[in-house]
């Protein structure tokens, strides 16, 4: 499916991945740096200003050995009935991603709303006849009807961020395996539903409960009957959250079939492989769940910070829990020309279950900042939008970096802290910018 263009793109971005040392050197001509932290000069730096339409007026902090963030994403149409231009990187299972620039809204639209399967979802999937079964570690087990849903308990809509675990994946050096997501494994939709607590009430979770194990009607890949492609679960402290939803429909219409229709789990702030798809059954256990992709490494970070490339034992990762401080420009779109001197730079920011405080932007390559204006978030679980107008001081090729901080200090990294599996990655988005004046 990737056409000539999107070869070179690639290869660009497997040099940077491969040999970072170099990838200046090599994509660009002659670079002499002493190591890492050097910076690029020269030819190469002037073959650089050519290739990317302008002189680059802050080129003193542009690091060398990152990738030009003109050259950073894959742009990719295909098409996916009820979805327009998501970028697909698997097509088996199917994964499919979304530009920022196409996550502008407040809202994601579910044409825009990104897919990774672990598996084959299920065909049969009519709302009237769906049920859900609650299970385990309940004074009373039952299963429900989507309408039973809808009768019994309070019905509410709210718009919740589902990021992906493994979103940013691509720029990890060494690379990680897995789905190369860049940027766009996130969305916010506007979902309806009922809450999870709610529905555990009713059931009555016992004493002794740790832990819930969330299954789908999705087929593993080998066709295996009886074999899951993914069952994960929530400390049951967190499942109590009134944030999260059991959920039938997304923006006001049934769920779309890659989003998990007829109903599905929002899990707003934690790794979106919480959100359990074509959800049929939620058991309480008295154990953390051990479900396909709940142990070893999946969705697992090291308990300590380890160095790029580490090899690090199985019993040293954690269960990822919250999802941290991240931010992303959707306007301008990257390599965008402007003209003028001033943009303005919109985007959004959020932070696990905290609330982002600030937003701040560059277009010096971090040496200095600026306060965008940010929006209060539209529920807890929603992101925030911002907004800024960003000025140039002269024609040339700029880079429009964002950085959000929660309301706990924490701000996003320059650098990713570098972990085996690939995950987390809530490193600067930056967007590539050419002044024309
Ligand atoms: N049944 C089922 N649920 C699932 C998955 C899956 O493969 N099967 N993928 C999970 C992962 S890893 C993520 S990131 C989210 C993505 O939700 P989306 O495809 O609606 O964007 O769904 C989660 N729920
Ligand atoms: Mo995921």
């Amino acid at each position: 499916m990737a056409n000539e263009e999107n070869k070179d793109k690639q290869g660009i971005f497997d040099i940077y991945q491969n040999d970072p040392e170099n990838a200046d050197k090599k994509v660009f001509g002659r670079v002499s740096y002493p190591d890492r932290r050097g910076f690029l000069k020269g030819a190469g730096l002037a073959t650089m200003a050519a290739v990317l339409g302008g002189a680059i007026p802050f080129h003193r902090n542009m690091p060398a050995g990152i990738i030009p963030a003109a050259f950073a994403e894959g742009l990719e149409d295909v098409v996916i009935e009820g979805k327009d231009g998501l970028v697909v990187l698997n097509d088996r299972p199917m994964n499919a991603e979304t530009p920022p620039h196409l996550l502008n809204d407040d809202v994601t639209p579910t044409q825009r709303h990104f897919i990774r399967n672990n598996g084959i979802p299920p065909t049969e999937v009519s709302p009237e006849t769906w049920t859900l079964t609650i299970d385990g570690l309940v004074d009373k087990p039952m299963t429900l009807t989507i309408e039973d849903l809808k009768k019994n308990f309070e019905v509410v809509e709210q718009q919740l961020v589902v990021e992906c675990g493994g979103n940013g994946r691509a720029f990890f050096e060494p690379p990680a395996k897995g789905n190369q997501w860049t940027y766009g494994a996130v969305a916010c939709s506007n979902w309806t539903g009922v809450r999870l607590a709610d529905v555990l009430k009713a059931a009555g979770v016992k004493d002794g409960a740790v832990y819930t194990a969330h299954y789908g009607a999705d087929k593993h890949l080998s066709g295996k009957e009886g074999k899951l492609p993914i069952s994960r679960g929530l400390p049951i402290e967190k499942a109590m959250g009134s944030e999260n939803l059991i959920a039938f429909a997304q923006n006001g219409q049934p769920l779309h079939p890659m989003n998990g229709a007829p109903l599905r789990l929002v899990v707003p702030g934690w790794p979106g492989s919480c959100s359990q798809k074509w959800l049929n059954r939620i058991q309480v256990r008295d154990q953390v769940h051990d479900g396909p992709k709940m142990t070893g490494t999946s969705y697992r970070v090291p308990n300590r910070p380890v160095a790029p490339g580490e090899k690090v034992d199985k019993e040293d990762f954690v269960i990822i829990e919250r999802m941290p401080v991240k931010s992303l420009i959707t306007s301008p779109q990257t390599n965008s020309e402007i003209t003028g001197k001033e943009v303005l730079v919109r985007g959004h920011a959020w932070s696990g279950d905290r609330k982002v405080n600030n937003v701040q932007l560059s277009n010096d390559f971090g040496a200095t900042w600026i306060d965008a204006e940010l929006e209060e978030p539209a529920n807890p679980g929603a992101w925030q939008t911002f907004n800024a107008k960003v000025t140039f001081p002269q024609p040339g090729y700029y880079e429009v970096w964002a950085k959000a901080t929660d309301d706990q200090g924490i701000s996003q990294p320059f650098a990713i802290a570098w972990n085996p599996k690939g995950y987390l990655n809530n490193s600067f988005h930056r967007v590539a910018l050419v002044v024309k004046g």
